[in-house]
């Protein structure tokens, strides 16, 4: 349909009807594909989504020939968010388009078959058990051996990202962008420019912070590996973080907190311990969205989700939610293992799923989050208040532990999400240029290692050649997932658990605070959640914030005690790599 200028309501109705009806389809497809990866999957997904994908952009380029003067404000923002609402545009050419969507499907299966038999064993084992060796192993040669081991999926990455990048291009570019990286950084309500500017401003408000969590973490694992592994100025080694990315490094946590420091408790003992099912895990995080005066999650979700790796065939385990008839067909697909990381990961899920059940009495293009962010906080936001008085409430905690138990806690807690804040930042950073083309592919493995160390002071194991390529073992990249969503997301939850704590009246530190129970915080939440993407995100923001600015001091506030401990503890000890 050509647009009709006089009646643009009635072009967006249609554009919303058409996409929306695509979208169902293209999510069963994907469904399918995610929790069945045969080749009929592939090839099904792969011509969902370019089916998807061309409409999308038909409707797009369309609209971008409306007379902008004669829309109102909401139709305005609705053609702004339909030519940003793909993560990928395809080429005019439906040839190239389908290509496109085929080197996607490839590289998401090639990572989610990945295997590698562990040194010393005879059996292949998935990401999953390459992980627990990460984290649970302290020999230098078996961590080394995972970490190798699952990094060579990035080989075979390698060739189908290359067409990637050059396909995603030159559909970004026919959509009038400069490239797929600008395209990304335009989805924030400001320029791509000002995008950028606003990262390094959030980032430069909590690096110090980092910075001095390096120094500790790297000072204790001297400790434990020596000298020769671990420099007294040099970056870390990825693979003695207790993750495959170095992400997160709460993995370490027994090996780096000082002997009288333990939180207390041990979240994963309890739920194993209590023989905890998978289907219970997501039982308490549900009670806690409950608690908030949220509804239920609908018996569809108990039987349409995969909560456990299947036995039979091969999935794509990395945890994701979804909402297949954009309504109520909310759906979780995750290998649970009953561990205290992965009980927060439920609450980060659900928190997806209730996003989107709050904002279907949106219209379809309003059906989003305030950006991207946003929809990455919320469960996390939740997951800051199970604190050990939750526990308690719920009855998985006997006492709560004294407050001298407290930077136990809060290492932990930063060990995971502060540590987290540069990976979060560099992944996109290094996207970006790719995109733009300043990095070009045979320098791909190099520069990523250079942003690694820059950014994370960390390093790899060994020398990486550009046989290998590093980036393509990270789920995002292979699966063509933004990824700077998160680094806000992780200076937005202590901003929102910031504001929630008062909104409960709660004044003491903000660790202790938790929301469980309030109807208040919950209508809070509510009332950002319905807006969907109607309005600008510092609408959304303020509706549950107060506020109109990303801030890392809530940050800094929730880890004011542990800044001043470890300042402490590093006193003597080199900052910085
Ligand atoms: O991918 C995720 C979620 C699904 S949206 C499990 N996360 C990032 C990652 O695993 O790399 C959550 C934290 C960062
Ligand atoms: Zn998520």
């Amino acid at each position: 349909m050509t647009p009709d200028a006089t009646a643009p309501g009635s072009f967006l109705r249609s554009a919303e009807a058409d996409l929306l009806q695509l979208s169902i389809e293209t999510g069963r497809a994907d469904w399918v594909h995610a929790t069945y990866i045969t080749d009929d999957t592939q090839t099904l997904a792969a011509k969902a989504n370019a089916r998807l994908i061309a409409a999308t952009v038909r409707w797009a380029k369309q609209s971008m020939t409306l007379p902008t003067e004669t829309l109102t404000p909401e139709e305005r923002r609705k053609t702004r968010l339909l030519r940003l609402s793909l993560p990928l545009v395809a080429p005019d050419d439906p040839k190239e388009g389908e290509r496109l969507a085929a080197m996607v499907a490839e590289m998401q299966g090639t990572y989610a078959k990945g295997r590698h038999v562990p040194l010393g064993t005879t059996e292949s084992v998935d990401l999953q058990g390459l992980s627990r060796i990460l984290t649970e192993s302290r020999d230098p040669a078996h961590l080394e051996d995972a970490w190798s081991g699952w990094h060579r999926v990035g080989r075979t990455i390698r060739d189908p990202f290359v067409r990637y990048v050059q396909l995603a291009n030159r559909g970004a570019r026919e959509l009038g962008f400069d490239d797929t990286g600008a395209m990304w950084r335009s989805k924030y309500d400001m320029s791509p420019e000002e995008f950028t500017v606003e990262v390094e401003r959030l980032w430069n408000q909590v690096r110090p912070l980092y910075e001095s969590l390096h120094a500790y973490t790297r000072m204790r694992l001297r400790e434990t590996y020596g000298p020769d592994l671990v420099p007294e100025r040099g970056p870390i080694p990825s693979h003695l973080l207790g993750n495959m990315w170095a992400q997160s490094w709460e993995g370490i946590f027994p090996l780096v907190a000082p002997p009288n420091m333990d939180p207390g408790f041990d979240l994963t003992k309890i739920l194993v311990d209590r023989g905890t099912s998978p289907t219970e895990m997501v039982r308490f995080a549900e009670r806690f969205f409950v608690s908030l005066g949220l509804d239920p999650l609908p018996p569809s979700f108990w039987e349409r989700s995969m909560l456990v790796r299947p036995r039979d065939r091969e999935v794509i385990c990395h945890a994701s939610a979804w909402d297949l008839d954009f309504v109520d067909d909310l759906r979780i697909k995750m290998c649970i293992e009953i561990t205290g990381e992965d009980f927060q990961t439920i609450h980060h899920e659900l928190g997806h799923n209730y996003y989107q059940r709050a904002y279907s009495g949106q219209s379809f293009l309003f059906r989003e989050s305030a950006h991207d962010g946003f929809h990455e906080a919320i469960g996390d936001t939740v997951g800051l208040s199970v604190t050990p008085e939750y526990l308690v409430r719920i009855g998985l905690l006997d006492a709560v532990p004294d407050a001298q138990r407290d930077i136990g806690l809060l290492l932990q807690r930063a060990l995971e999400k502060v540590a987290f804040l540069p990976f979060g930042l560099k992944v996109d950073r290094w996207r970006w240029e790719v995109f733009a083309g300043r990095i070009s592919p045979s320098d791909y493995n190099r520069t990523w290692w250079e942003m690694t160390e820059r950014y994370q002071g960390v390093r790899a194991p060994s020398t990486r050649g550009e046989t290998e390529f590093d980036p393509g073992a990270k789920y995002h990249v292979s699966a063509n997932v933004p990824y700077m969503r998160y680094f806000l997301a992780h200076i937005l939850q202590f901003q929102f658990h910031r504001a929630l704590a008062r909104t409960i009246g709660h004044t003491g530190p903000l660790h202790r605070a938790s929301i469980y129970g309030s109807k208040e915080a919950g209508d809070r939440m509510r009332a950002m959640l319905e807006m969907g993407a109607r309005q600008e995100w510092p609408d959304a923001l303020e509706a549950l914030t107060g506020e109109r600015k990303m801030d890392g001091q809530g940050l800094l506030d929730y880890f004011a005690p542990l800044q001043h401990w470890l300042d402490d503890q590093v006193r003597s000890a080199p900052k910085g790599w």
